[in-house]
């Protein structure tokens, strides 16, 4: 299979990338930071015999979005699993005093991000007929908590997205999943917290946390089901927390 995975520099995206390519698959690889970007290509192409092939754009960037996929070969443009898992949250402040500018990165990457690509990629499964989109959601698009405000509601409107993505897709043969993780223990809380280490840590006090390959592994695992058979949404959690409220910390 020919498997695109957004935001494979790092956490979830980067462990799907080793999954599918230990798994014998060719990748095409997006983020934004290159020389990262080039180093997982070149790793998973030196460990696995695979082919990666990276592809450098912002996701808030429409035309470097359309750009990029437009300027996939014939051969890659057959892709079969597009993992849509770019985004990342700003910030855990209460609504009156978060930042504005939070909430446009926030918008402009998990929901209109996640659409460039979402959009530019279906285009071509729907002439192939068939075609997979996973889609990264979250618990907080499940449940809305303190201080989350607008992460939660991008994740909403993920949820949202991939419910009308599965019905609108239905009649081209393309399968659409939602895969929506708890707290996992990736680059996520560092980026949140803008470089605060203290903060991010406290997230995961007292539990074990998912990892990125947990994920990587159930992302992998909707894809090896029978033609006829499509997981539309899948929640997970580490153990000790069972949505975004109840969490068991052994402190
Ligand atoms: P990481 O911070 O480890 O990885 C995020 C990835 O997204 C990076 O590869 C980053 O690449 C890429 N990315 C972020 N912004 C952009 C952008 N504007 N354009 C292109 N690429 C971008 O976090 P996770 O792996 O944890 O997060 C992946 C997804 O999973 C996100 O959608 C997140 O909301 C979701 N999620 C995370 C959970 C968690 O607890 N970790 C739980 C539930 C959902 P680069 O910086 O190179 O561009
Ligand atoms: C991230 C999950 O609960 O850490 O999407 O906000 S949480």
């Amino acid at each position: 299979m020919i498997v695109m995975i957004t935001g494979a520099t790092s956490g979830f995206g980067k462990a799907c990338a080793e999954k599918f390519a230990a798994t014998g698959h060719h990748l095409i690889l997006t983020g934004r930071r290159k020389d990262r970007l080039k180093e997982v290509c070149n790793s998973l192409e030196d460990r696995f015999g695979i082919t990666a092939l990276p592809l450098l754009f912002d996701v808030r960037d429409q035309q470097a979005v359309f750009e990029a996929v437009e300027s996939l070969s014939a051969e890659w443009r057959a892709i079969d699993v597009l993992v849509n898992n770019a985004g990342l949250a700003l910030g855990r402040d209460y609504f009156d005093e978060a930042q504005v500018e939070d909430w446009n990165t926030m918008i402009d990457t998990n929901v209109k991000g996640f659409l460039y690509v979402a959009k530019a990629v279906s285009a071509l499964m729907i002439p192939r007929g068939k075609g997979h989109i996973i889609n990264l959601g979250s618990i907080s698009g499940k449940e809305v908590y303190e201080k989350g405000n607008v992460y939660c509601a991008t994740k909403f409107a993920v949820d949202a997205l991939n419910q009308g993505m599965r019905i609108d897709l239905l009649r081209h043969g393309i399968k659409v999943t939602a895969v929506n993780p708890g707290a996992a223990d990736t680059e996520f809380s560092s980026v949140r917290f803008k470089g605060d280490e203290s903060a991010a840590r406290k997230v995961y006090e007292g539990i074990e946390p998912l990892t990125a390959e947990d994920v990587a592994n159930t992302v992998h695992y909707c894809t090896t089901l029978p033609p006829h058979v499509c997981i539309n949404d899948i929640t997970m959690t580490c153990l000790r927390q069972a949505n975004s409220f109840y969490v068991d910390r052994k402190l």
